[in-house]
């Protein structure tokens, strides 16, 4: 895990400490927004440091200067090692159960006497904790909801986290193996862009001899709880981040096609095609492909192989889930797929004028590495106070600044001037339309009032003239909120029927690959955006565009594809002008 995170947990942690024993809720607040900061940070601390960077952070003082220099010398803070012992820590790493914060469990601490996680799991379960001041039947009900998220999230981790982090395994084994590898790649759920991950499958092909020293290797992964299997053909690591799994499988090159088709599933999607294979008198193994009769190999160098033995076309790995496709490769009917060199801008982004932690031209120049033709600034609106949203008056001066910024950088990037506008609990937006109309681009998104069905509010809300694109549509964060219920049915006729686009939020995964096939199917546009709130998580439209390749769109079907003028003119169609 990287320092930075590493701090951020700290800081978090001993907020939670305090507010458990009740300290000065300023200081617990303090501790959050430095949590915030540092997890959000856009380089690591100590070039941060280095370079003066560090000091124009605004929320980050004198005492937590001297906490991150401490960290950084010593690994730990003192502070922090002190607070762990006045308190029950298993009991406290519960915080991660939505609706569990240090208060709940400190009543439970002082009223059942309750230590340990597992126990407070039970008194969640038989009521005990119900009984309790506080406590109604409503809250508890909450409480096991929140409960049973936490306890998936255990299973499986999203995407957004499993993506990074499996490229962290690649860019190791590169670099202390490359040598001995031919070729690696990441397969399993991960390659083809699932929501959530169970665990990792690593794919190496080699020479035989090579095998044991990438094994070797592969073992002294850094941050590793454990190593549960140590061979010459397969190794499984224990990674300390999130306690996965993850498996390194060596191949001969010559059987890696085969290899990589087995290993990258789906189980179901693999099913299919044995028997496909075998109803044509050939049969598919991890090694390679083979006639039944004579036992002889025709193949499995490549997996593009695999595919044309069979009589098919070769499948994109997002969309094998046997839900057709392999249908629709007999008949040489699978679309060509969006492609990342497909994006042309990214149209969701924060800055520290709401709650991102970087300026508007260091999103710029972020966005002009990228490549990106266009782009658009979409901080918050006034309503949404923990986010800092801005009043009418505030972006007006975030204009003069973005003004400023075109002068320097318009002849590389179309900066759109744009906002997350909130819906309203009534559905109208939290911005009149008079100060709406002056925005280049404008997505609008529910982020409150997550309990319910909001179908009228997103309807009531396209309905605008202004309004673009619906943000993050089902409100979800996984292992966190699951989502309100949605009359998608009626979302879809909408948008189509208002030229009003639907976001593929990379951040939340939301819309999921499900909803965007639907979305397909009816036609209505989409817009693969990042939500990024720095520019370190500005390269997750890799997620969003992975989700939209399972949700099988093309190109076409996605916004952000399009040039600059097809954008600007599905604005001002709907304005009707
Ligand atoms: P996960 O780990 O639950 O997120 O999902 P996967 O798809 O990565 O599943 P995993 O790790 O159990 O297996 C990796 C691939 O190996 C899987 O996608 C297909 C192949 N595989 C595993 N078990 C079986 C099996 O019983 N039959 C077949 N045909 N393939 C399998
Ligand atoms: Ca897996
Ligand atoms: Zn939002």
């Amino acid at each position: 895990m990287d320092k930075n995170k590493q701090l951020a947990q700290i800081f978090e942690k001993m907020a939670d400490i305090l507010e458990f024993l009740g300290d000065n809720p300023f200081r617990i607040r303090t501790y959050r927004r430095v949590a915030k900061i540092l997890e959000n940070f856009p380089m690591d601390l100590e070039t941060a440091l280095k370079s003066g960077y560090i000091y124009k952070i605004k929320g980050i003082g004198g005492s937590t200067l001297a906490k991150i220099e401490e960290f950084l010398k010593t690994g730990t803070v003192r502070k922090y090692e002190e607070l762990k012992k006045k308190v029950p820590l298993e009991l406290l790493e519960l915080t991660e159960i939505p609706g569990v914060g240090p208060k709940t469990l400190k009543t439970a601490y002082e009223k059942l006497g309750i230590r340990t996680k597992e126990d407070f799991i039970k008194a969640l379960k038989d009521g005990s904790l119900a009984r309790l001041p506080g406590f109604g039947a409503k809250k508890v009900e909450k409480l096991l909801k929140g409960l049973q998220l936490w306890q998936e999230s255990q299973e499986r981790i999203p995407l957004i986290t499993a993506y990074p982090l499996a490229q962290r395994i690649l860019d190791y084994l590169k670099t202390a193996a490359g040598q001995y590898i031919e070729k690696v790649t990441i397969a399993g759920s991960v390659r083809r862009m699932k929501e959530t991950i169970r665990d990792f499958d690593i794919l190496v092909s080699a020479t035989r001899k090579n095998w044991k020293k990438i094994h070797d290797l592969f073992v002294r992964f850094p941050d590793i709880e454990d190593v549960q299997l140590h061979g010459e053909t397969k190794s499984t690591i224990l990674l300390k981040e999130y306690k996965r799994q993850c498996d390194l499988r060596t191949v001969e090159p010559d059987s890696w096609g085969s290899a990589l088709q087995y290993f990258t599933g789906s189980k179901y999607h693999n099913i299919k095609l044995r028997e496909i294979a075998k109803e044509k008198g050939l049969k598919i193994s991890e090694y390679g492909i083979y006639d039944t009769k004579t036992g002889k190999r025709l193949g499995g160098q490549r997996e593009e192989e695999i595919y044309t033995l069979l009589g098919m076309q070769y499948i994109p790995p997002e969309i094998r889930e046997n839900t057709g496709e392999i249908e629709l490769a007999l008949e040489g009917k699978i679309p060509k797929l969006v492609e990342y060199t497909d994006l042309r801008g990214d149209l969701h982004m924060h800055t520290n004028w709401s709650d991102g932690i970087n300026t508007v031209k260091e999103m710029v120049k972020a966005c002009i590495e990228l490549g990106y033709e266009y782009m658009a600034i979409s901080d918050h609106s006034q309503s949404s106070k923990v986010a800092n949203g801005l009043t009418p008056e505030r972006f007006n001066k975030q204009k003069e600044e973005i003004e400023r910024v075109r002068k320097l950088y318009g002849d590389k990037i179309e900066v759109l001037w744009s906002v997350e506008v909130d819906i309203l609990p009534d559905g109208s937006l939290d911005l009149p339309d008079g100060v709406l109309k002056q925005f280049d681009f404008v997505t609008a998104s529910i982020h409150s009032g997550f309990n319910r069905d909001n179908t009228e509010r997103i309807i009531k809300a396209m309905e605008n003239p202004y309004v673009n694109l619906i943000g993050h549509p089902f409100g979800k964060q996984y292992g966190y909120r699951e989502g309100y219920p949605l009359d998608f049915e009626r979302i879809l006729e909408k948008a189509k029927e208002t030229n009003t686009a639907l976001e593929i939020n990379s951040q939340r995964e939301d819309l999921d690959s499900q909803h965007i096939r639907l979305a397909v199917e009816k036609g209505v546009k989409l817009v693969i955006n990042s939500d990024a709130h720095s520019i370190a998580q500005l390269w997750s439209v890799k997620i969003g565009l992975g989700l939209a390749r399972r949700g099988w769109a093309k190109r076409e079907d996605i916004l952000n594809t399009y040039p600059m003028e097809v954008i600007r003119g599905f604005v001002h169609s709907k304005r009707g002008k």
